[in-house]
C-alpha cells in the first residue's frame, strides 16, 4: 500500500501519519501538504517510508502526479480555524471546496480509493438540553464560512460517488485534542497562555459545549473506515466527550497548578455554535471501533506535558497568533 495523505503535516494529519506508520509498518506514506501557516514539516520528519511533497491541493498537475503514484488517498488538507474563516473566508472556499474538487477529479481519473475527512460542524449546533446527538442522518446546517465549506466538500464527495462511482467514504469527527495542535486552537492556546504567564481567554460566558476526542482515537477510526468501511458511506467519529469550555479551562488551570477561576472572558465569536455532540454508534457497531483514550483528564495532562516539553515547536507560532487575536479583540 502506498497511501497519499493530504494535509499530513498539520495537526490531525501528522498524528494520523505517525499512527499508520506505527500500525502498518509495511505501508509507504506520501504526505501532500502546502505547508501553510498551519503545516510544519518537522511534524513528519525522520520517519522511514514517509516522504513529503510540498504542493497545493488546488494545483491540478502536482496533485494528479501524486495521486497517480499512490493506491489510496486520505484527504485532511483544509483551512481549519473558524476564527480565521470569519476574518478571511476566501482561502476556505479555495482550499476546502476547490481543493476537494481537485482531489475528487484526480481519484476519478486514476480510479483510486478516497477517504474524505470532515467535521461534526457541518450539522450546525444543538441546544444545551437537547437529548439528540448528531447521526449520519442529521440534516446539514452549517453556521460559519469554515463549516459551510466543509459541508460543501462533503456534498461534492457524495455527488462524485453517485454520479461517477468514485470509491469514497466520509468521516465527520468532533473536536480533537492532543500534541502538535496549532496554538490558535482552544486547548493549546490556553496551555501556552498559562506557560507565558497570561490568563486563559474564554469566549462569552464559556457555556458552549464541545465533544472532545483524542486525536489518536480519530486516527484509529479513520484507519478502520479506510480498510473496512462500506464505500459511499458516512461515519461519525466521537468519544462521548462533551464538556463546556469553562469546565475545560478550569481543568487546564488546575492541572497546571493555577487557581481554577484565573481566566478572563473575552468578546464572543460571532455566530458561535452552542453545542456539538456525536453519536458514533454506526462506527462502533459496524466496524467494532472503540476509543482508547477514555480519560479526558489524563489525555489533557499528557497534552499539557507535551506543550511544556516542546516550546521550540510552538514558540514560532505564538506571537503572530496572539497578534491576530488582539486585532479582533479575542
Ligand atoms: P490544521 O490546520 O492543523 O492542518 C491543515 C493542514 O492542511 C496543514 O498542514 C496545512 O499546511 C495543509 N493545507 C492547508 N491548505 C492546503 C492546500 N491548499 N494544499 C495542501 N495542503 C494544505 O488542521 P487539523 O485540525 O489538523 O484538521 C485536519 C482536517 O480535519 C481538516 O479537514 C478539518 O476540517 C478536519 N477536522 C478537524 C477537527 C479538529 O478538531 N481540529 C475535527 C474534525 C475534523
Ligand atoms: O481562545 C479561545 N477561547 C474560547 O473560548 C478559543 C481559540 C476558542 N474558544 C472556544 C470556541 C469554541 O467554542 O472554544 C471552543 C473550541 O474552539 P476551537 O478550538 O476554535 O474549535 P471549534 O471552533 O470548536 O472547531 C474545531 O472543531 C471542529 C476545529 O477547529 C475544527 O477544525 C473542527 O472541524
Amino acid at each position: 500500500m502506498r497511501l497519499l495523505v493530504t494535509g499530513g503535516a498539520g495537526f490531525i494529519g501528522s498524528n494520523f501519519v505517525r499512527h499508520v506508520h506505527r500500525e502498518r509498518p509495511e505501508w509507504e506514506i506520501v504526505v501532500y501538504d502546502l505547508l501553510t501557516y498551519a503545516g510544519d514539516r518537522r511534524n513528519v520528519e525522520g520517519l522511514e517510508r514517509v516522504s513529503l511533497v510540498q504542493a497545493d491541493v488546488c494545483d491540478e498537475g502536482a496533485l494528479d502526479a501524486a495521486v497517480a503514484m499512490c493506491d489510496a488517498v486520505v484527504h485532511f488538507a483544509a483551512e481549519s480555524h473558524n476564527d480565521n474563516s470569519l476574518e478571511s473566508p476566501l482561502p476556505f472556499v479555495q482550499t476546502n471546496l476547490v481543493g476537494t474538487y481537485q482531489v475528487l477529479e484526480a481519484v476519478r481519473r486514476h480510479g483510486r480509493r478516497l477517504h474524505h475527512i470532515s467535521t461534526d460542524e457541518v450539522y450546525g449546533d444543538l441546544a444545551l438540553d437537547d437529548p439528540a446527538r448528531f447521526t449520519p442522518e442529521t440534516a446539514y446546517n452549517p453556521s460559519s464560512p469554515y463549516s459551510s465549506t466543509k459541508a460543501g466538500s462533503d456534498l461534492l464527495v457524495r455527488a462524485w460517488v453517485r454520479s461517477f462511482g468514485v470509491a469514497a467514504t466520509i468521516s465527520n469527527c468532533s473536536n480533537n485534542y492532543g500534541p502538535y495542535q496549532h496554538v490558535e486552537k482552544f486547548i493549546p492556546r490556553q496551555i501556552t497562555e498559562i506557560l507565558d504567564g497570561r490568563r486563559p481567554k474564554l469566549y462569552g460566558a464559556g457555556e458552549n459545549v464541545r465533544d472532545w476526542i483524542h486525536t489518536e482515537d480519530h486516527s484509529s477510526g479513520v484507519l478502520a473506515i479506510l480498510e473496512r468501511g462500506r464505500l459511499g458511506e458516512t461515519y461519525l467519529i466521537g468519544a462521548d466527550g462533551e464538556l463546556s469550555n469553562r469546565r475545560v479551562v478550569e481543568l487546564i488551570l488546575r492541572l497546571m497548578g493555577c487557581k481554577p477561576d484565573d481566566y478572563e472572558h473575552v468578546t464572543d465569536r460571532p455566530g458561535h455554535d452552542l453545542r456539538y455532540a456525536i453519536d458514533a454508534s454506526k462506527l462502533r457497531e459496524e466496524l467494532g471501533w472503540r476509543p482508547r483514550y477514555r480519560d479526558f483528564e489524563a489525555g489533557l495532562e499528557a497534552t499539557i506535558a507535551w506543550y511544556r516539553e516542546n516550546p521550540d515547536w510552538w514558540r514560532p507560532q505564538k506571537e503572530a497568533t496572539e497578534a491576530r487575536y488582539q486585532a479582533i479583540g479575542r
